[in-house]
């Protein structure tokens, strides 16, 4: 057990011991633990618990696991992720939880002094440790684009995720390259997995990720040394297998036909559904439709009236324009049961509710049908974006059509 492997080296403590030693208070590990099951609700052991409180009695006992953070061609945006949760005292405690030896952004120290701690850490802990890397990888002219101490990103990368337990790529970047990787990818970008597959990776595409699944995994690999189950693109299952289409807040308006066409418009205003925006919720997987940021309820992309880009697909976002329409993979039409959606203009019938999906169905035209084959192979698991075996079906497109460019749908 990794638990007991790293109990055995020195000035490693238990999160109980660590916690009586800063006087964090019994209440914000608790809320720590509440929040930590609600964003990883199953899928993972340590939170497979009936109450916070029970968490909390079995995450005390594991010992604080050593990380080393990397940081890489990035924006910073998954450190901040993980620091400006909402408590003001959140971004202490979680720093307590784990143990970072190591973080570039983070540490007082820079130049020799850094690399001396780094070093250190990687003896101190080796084979003991994870790894945690933000940002992708430059391969292009020998990696030349990135050094750091002398050394170019792809030298430390091999020497520290070489060394270390596991690795946890932090963010779309480090999953697969990323933004730097978009067209015309001057530095050849990727992502750890590109560099060393043979290693226990994990993947947290995201641009940021939740901060709350990094926490989730590493203390996982803490409590039992295992890491949580992963899809075929190792991003683990517990926070990536819900389809934002299916969960988003404003699905009903999607059902109903009630369309933003113009940022700021009235559908807008009153948060009707974003997919004539280019959302891309239709074939992206992420969590976010549930587990909000930051603790604030509806602080997500969607939630704000962004249309979701796809950040935690690899063949969307940077792949694909930001505002071109997705190929709907789901069926569309709504079933006649739904209650009706109130509008600003009235009432919408489930009657016309119905009919109105069904013109958006028809709207779609030979992608949605194309999309629904797609959705009726039996026991296909390939990525959405990505096509099924002898569908000949062109790529994504705007739907064209005369009630495309209709207002906002009124009551019948
Ligand atoms: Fe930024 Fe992380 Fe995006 Fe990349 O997130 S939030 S550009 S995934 O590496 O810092
Ligand atoms: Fe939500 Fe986007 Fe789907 Fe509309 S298209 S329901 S905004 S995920
Ligand atoms: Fe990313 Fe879409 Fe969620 S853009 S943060 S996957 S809503």
């Amino acid at each position: 057990m990794f638990g007991s492997l790293v109990a055995s080296a020195k000035g490693l403590e238990s999160i109980d011991e660590r916690m009586l030693q800063c006087g964090l208070s019994r209440r914000a590990f608790l809320q720590f633990c509440a929040t930590l099951m609600i964003a990883a609700p199953y899928g993972l052991a340590i939170t497979d618990k009936k109450t916070p409180e029970d968490v909390a009695a079995g995450l005390g006992k594991v010992i604080r696991p050593p990380i080393l953070w990397l940081s890489f061609q990035d924006c910073t945006g998954c450190t901040e992720s993980l620091l400006q949760t909402s408590h003001p005292d959140f971004g202490d405690l979680i720093l307590n939880v784990i143990s970072l030896e190591y973080h570039e952004v983070l540490m007082a120290g820079a130049g020799m002094q850094a690399r001396q701690v780094l070093d250190e850490a990687v003896t101190k802990y080796a084979g003991k440790y994870v790894l945690v890397v933000e940002g992708s990888i430059p391969t292009g002219a020998r990696g030349i684009y990135m050094k750091t101490g002398g050394r170019t990103a792809m030298d430390v990368l091999a020497d520290v995720g070489g060394k270390a337990a596991a690795i946890i790529a932090i963010g779309s970047c480090a999953s697969w390259g990323g933004i730097p990787s978009a067209d015309p990818d001057p530095t050849g970008a990727v992502g750890v997995v590109d560099l060393m597959p043979e290693k226990s990776i994990v993947n947290l595409p995201g641009c940021p990720p939740n901060p709350y699944t990094l926490l989730g995994v590493l203390l996982q690999f803490a409590a039992d040394g295992t890491l949580p189950e992963s899809d075929a693109q190792r991003r683990p299952k517990f926070a990536y297998d819900r389809d934002i289409h299916e969960h988003c807040p404003r699905r009903a308006h999607f059902d109903a036909g009630n369309f933003v066409k113009q940022f700021g418009d009235e559908g807008h205003r009153e948060g009707w559904c974003l997919y004539e925006m280019g959302c891309k919720g239709p074939e992206t997987h992420a969590g976010c439709s549930t587990r909000h940021f930051n603790e604030i309820p509806d602080v997500w992309p969607i939630g704000i009236g962004a249309p979701c880009i796809g950040c935690t697909e690899k063949s969307v976002a940077f792949r694909k324009p930001m505002f071109e329409v997705v190929q709907l993979h789901t069926i569309a039409a709504p079933p006649t049961s739904f209650a009706p959606i109130p509008t600003t203009h009235g009432h919408i019938s489930p009657v016309a509710t119905a009919l109105v999906g069904l013109a958006v169905g028809a709207v779609a035209g030979g992608g949605y049908v194309a999309s629904r084959k797609y959705s009726m192979v039996l026991g296909d698991e390939s990525v959405p974006g990505a096509r099924p075996p002898g569908d000949g079906a062109s790529g994504s497109s705007r739907p064209s059509g005369p009630d495309n460019d209709a207002g906002p749908k009124a009551s019948a």
